[in-house]
């Protein structure tokens, strides 16, 4: 089976909206509990409690359907401020726990961490703390998924739930797929999971049967998607947010200064301590922001987007020297000077290839 070598967690709150309700109301703990509109009602539940989903209530089921099923649950009506804040909590810790976090939805996120050494190089572990962490800090639970990549965390998270913690090893991969029914593959809806039945695929084990080309003949380019997890493969890599997302370094003076010489020394220094920073955090920059902040508190900013990631270079003096061109840095004088990197990529250059170029003669 193939292996990629990466560390992939999937995070999934457990009953996400139901959840924040029954602890911001103890009445409700231990009840059946449906957020969504009005029982009776046309709408649709948009989660329930695990109290209530022993009575077969779901997520999009009717309202009306839902109280048939369930009685006695108590609905409430969904407070998505209170969802969006806790939500800005738990992606605040994914945050601290690695640099490469894709948010899926308010509950829900992938995270590499494949570069962490630290938890003795166990991404169960980390999964482990970060549980924790939102537990502290939310006093709500989570679900986590571990394994290689991210078809199998997803799996992995959704297995153990509520408050769950599941890993899927490579070597344990194979045997797992094929006993998967085929509506627990992640992509594969209703009306994906009726036309696998007509063809006869009912589990993983059905699906990796199947020759590619009868895949994509069915199911276009998601064929292949098929095609390789049911062999456990699948390179989606974690795909980072990275709106407003910066990294900068700012100096205020105990004493003003003045004068291009000081300015451009301390931009340099400042540029050197921001390019560190972002470096440690394994990411690349494409633009170059200074701000100056004169002595009145007046601030200025200049950017300049480059083609091409940057780094140390003879040019970096130049860029700047033409960033300050239009600014009044003879005439005034500055309290403040600040570098900011933005335009952020994953540094994907294997810096073991790099050294060892250092050696090629
Ligand atoms: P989910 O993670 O799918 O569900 P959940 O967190 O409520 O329960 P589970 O323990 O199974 O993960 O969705 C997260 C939130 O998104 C959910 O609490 C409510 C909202 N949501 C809807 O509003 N409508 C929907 O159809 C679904 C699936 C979710
Ligand atoms: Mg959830």
């Amino acid at each position: 089976m193939h292996y990629s070598g990466r560390k992939i967690i999937h995070i999934d709150m457990d009953a996400f909206f139901a959840a924040v309700e029954q602890r911001d109301f103890p009445e409700l703990q231990n009840k059946a509990v449906i957020v969504g509109g009005l029982p009776n009602s046309r709408s649709v539940v948009a989660t329930c409690s695990y109290e209530a989903r022993k009575y077969g209530v779901h997520s999009a089921m009717p309202c009306s359907q839902a109280q048939r099923l369930c009685p006695h649950a108590i609905f409430v009506k969904p407070r998505y401020q209170v969802y969006r804040e806790t939500s800005a909590i738990i992606q605040e810790i994914f945050s601290e726990f690695s640099n490469y976090v894709e948010p899926v939805s308010l509950d829900e996120a992938y995270l590499d961490v494949s570069s962490r050494k630290d938890y003795h190089g166990s991404a169960t572990l980390i999964a482990q703390a970060i549980k924790e962490k939102i537990y502290q800090s939310t006093h709500l639970y989570a679900s986590a998924g571990i394994s290689y990549n991210k078809f199998f965390a997803k799996i992995a998270s959704d297995m153990d739930k509520p408050n769950g913690l599941m890993t899927i090893k490579p070597e344990n991969a194979a045997t797992f797929i094929e006993s998967l029914s085929i509506n627990q593959f992640h992509g594969v809806g209703q009306a994906t999971e009726k036309k696998m039945i007509t063809l006869g695929i009912k589990n993983g084990k059905d699906l990796k049967s199947q020759s590619k080309e009868t895949l994509i003949k069915h199911f276009g380019k998601k064929g292949l998607y098929y095609y390789n997890v049911a062999r456990g493969i699948d390179n989606r890599p974690v795909v980072c947010q990275r709106k407003n997302k910066s990294v900068g370094v700012e100096n205020t003076f105990d004493h003003d200064i003045y004068g291009k010489n000081q300015v451009m020394h301390i931009l340099l220094g400042l540029f050197d301590e921001a390019l560190t920073k972002l470096n440690s955090k394994g990411l690349i920059a494409y633009t170059l922001t200074i701000k100056i902040k004169y002595n009145d508190f007046v601030q200025i900013t200049r950017s300049k987007k480059l083609s091409n990631a940057i780094k140390h270079s003879p040019e970096i003096k130049n860029l700047l020297d033409n960033m300050l061109r239009d600014t009044d840095i003879e005439q005034r004088k500055i309290r403040l000077l600040g570098i900011t990197l933005s335009s952020l990529d994953k540094n994907n250059t294997n810096t073991r290839i790099q050294q060892l170029d250092l050696f090629t003669p």
